[in-house]
């Protein structure tokens, strides 16, 4: 009697299903738990991926690019065991040349660098203005019930940062448009090109009030946008070729949605949602930045396994691309994130 080729595999591979030993060893074709697959070995884990930082919980993504490097300032989840809420004492800056290389920098700012404030190192914001950097950061006041926003400053953008006023810029009782004492939370700050500074911040109302040149004291009176469907909260403004962008966490577990502008005083025209509900987090915080060329969406996600949750966030970067027509792509959230450096300076 003679066997062919194939139907001797198919013996083989027969009593190889029947063996109990033999299979646990064998892995499964993906789909097919009785299909054995050829495999030489695990596959590596990648070197970069998401989220970006491993070590810490790391929540409310705030970048900013200087010259060629860019610096990633986030919250730092830190609950107690067995709290689910945003404990959160200190901000954390991170540095990067290349988006994927990241170097942890000393935390520059915490809640008592704010002598008014008693807790909460929420979502923050950095920018540059004359060779100084100003931190925008939501924290808890001690004397003023509910949220409020301070400003810090320094001369370099890894600190060290003090309190430039000594005194809150937004406090609860400036806001009168919602009654939650938390509506004076997640600062986004930017300047146009006539060197005019704009302050957006809120927790469902969107507030915007224009800044002083000193970007320490508010330079009018503050408004609220009705034209943002469903605004929770993380307001964050870019811009580009002529449009200005306002992206903002939408509903609850939060997506982001955006809307367009030509002028940062509005009016706002939405456009729709750019990032579904972040993995395993009610909330999703993004910051959007542009480096050597290429457009970023950086946000957080519950995503480290196995104790992320929404109290145990962590940032993670994707690529963030654009129609013709200037609207934005929805954002393709993944597991490998970037996998190339930035790249080079055009
Ligand atoms: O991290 C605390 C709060 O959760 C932030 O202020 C919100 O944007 C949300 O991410």
């Amino acid at each position: 009697m003679t066997f062919s080729l194939h139907a001797l595999g198919l013996l083989l591979g027969t009593l190889l299903l029947l063996d109990p030993a033999a299979r646990a060893q064998t892995p499964a074709a993906p789909g097919n738990p009785d299909q054995p697959v050829n495999v030489t070995g695990p596959t590596p884990l990648p070197v970069y991926g998401n989220p970006i930082i491993r070590d810490k919980y790391t929540a409310d993504p705030a970048a900013l690019v200087v010259g060629n490097t860019v610096y990633l300032y986030t919250g730092h989840d830190n609950p107690p065991p067995g709290k689910e809420w945003y404990f959160m004492k200190q901000w954390l800056c991170y540095s990067s040349t290349d988006m994927l290389h990241w170097t942890e920098h000393p935390s520059p700012l915490n809640v008592q660098a704010f002598s008014w404030a008693k807790a909460d190192a929420w979502a923050s914001q950095v920018i540059e203005r004359g060779g100084k950097y100003y931190w925008y950061a939501a924290v808890e006041h001690g004397s003023i019930g509910g949220k409020a926003i301070g400003v810090a400053v320094a001369d370099q953008p890894t600190g060290p940062f003090r309190d430039a006023r000594g005194s809150a810029l937004i406090t609860n009782d400036m806001t009168k448009d919602t009654n939650i004492s938390w509506d004076d939370i997640d600062p986004t700050v930017f300047i146009d090109d006539q060197g005019q500074a704009y302050l957006y911040w809120g927790n469902t109302v969107c507030y915007w009030a224009r800044l002083k040149a000193n970007m320490t004291e508010l330079d009018g009176p503050i408004h609220a946008i009705t034209t943002l469907p469903q605004f929770t909260e993380a307001p964050w403004l870019h811009y580009r070729k002529g449009w200005y962008y306002l992206s903002y966490a939408t509903g609850f577990p939060e997506k982001i949605a955006y809307a367009m502008s030509r002028s940062l005083e509005g009016p706002w025209a939405y456009q729709g949602i750019l990032n579904e509900v972040a993995g395993n987090s009610n909330t999703n915080h993004q910051s959007i930045i542009e480096f050597r060329g290429e457009w970023y969406f950086i946000y957080h996600n519950g995503a480290i396994n196995t104790h992320g949750s929404s109290f145990h966030r962590s940032v993670c970067i994707d690529r963030l691309r654009y129609h013709k027509d200037g609207t934005l792509q929805r954002v393709q959230m993944t597991t490998e994130g970037l996998t190339a450096p930035a790249a080079k300076q055009h």
